[in-house]
């Protein structure tokens, strides 16, 4: 997977049209999308198809998908069906409920993210110690996609060390989280971005420094 600029917005605004309005300014600069529940639970899984139809770009659905099996793989279907290209999955709940969504994701011909650690503070207390194995078991699995935190890196660069450089790993936290954005990319292959970017005076301005950071 190659993520243009290497930087994938999190598109975590509460309408349409401001979806649309951003979207109109940035679309140039980005060729992935993270869609989540903001958007979504305000406007539904049409948001979705109507990003992807409207920009003609990767969409990553982050649900962050944590159920039982059959549940799993009911929203993963619903899911792809609404266009979007991959879908965030966490790990913790072990390896039956991943399998539910790379199963649907294969059957379809679309993608999973594991998600291994998350980046925010209280990811520390319950998801850390466990963060590393949900790695292991991603690639036991045969995941190639992973989600791991910007806000850590020695962290970041053990999963990194477990997946393989042939995984592609991508990394939320830089920015607002306080993660540096040249820093994650060596071991991250893309960066998630959201309030950086989404609440800047000037969204554009804002992204084209984060490339420039990026490249210097
Ligand atoms: P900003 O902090 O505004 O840049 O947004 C980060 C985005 O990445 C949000 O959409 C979060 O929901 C998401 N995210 C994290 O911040 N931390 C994680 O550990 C995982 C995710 C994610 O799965 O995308």
């Amino acid at each position: 997977m190659e993520v243009k600029n290497k930087i994938i917005l999190a598109l975590d605004v509460p309408s349409m049209g401001k979806a649309m309005e951003l979207m109109d300014n940035v679309s140039d600069y980005l060729d992935t999308i993270k869609i989540g529940y903001p958007l979504v639970l305000a406007e539904g899984l049409e948001s979705v198809t109507r990003v992807k139809e409207e920009y003609g770009c990767r969409v990553i659905c982050d649900f962050k998908v944590a159920d039982i099996p059959a549940t799993n793989e009911k929203i993963a279907d619903v899911t792809f069906q609404a266009g979007a290209d991959a879908i965030i999955v966490h790990g913790f709940v072990g390896p039956d409920s991943a399998a539910s969504c790379l199963d649907s994701a294969n059957k379809q011909g679309k993608e999973i993210f594991l998600l291994t650690e998350m980046s925010h503070p209280g990811a520390s207390q319950f998801l850390q110690p466990v963060s590393m194995d949900i790695a292991r078991m991603g690639v036991e699995m045969g995941i190639s996609n992973y989600v791991g935190p910007s806000t850590r890196l020695d962290r970041l660069g053990k999963i990194r060390e477990i997946i393989g450089e042939d995984s592609f790993l991508i990394s939320p936290g830089v920015g607002v989280q306080g993660g540096d954005p040249k820093d994650t990319l060596e071991f991250a292959d893309a960066l998630i971005v959201g309030r950086s970017i989404y609440l800047a005076h000037d969204p554009v301005d804002a992204l084209n420094s984060i490339i420039d950071s990026i490249e210097l």
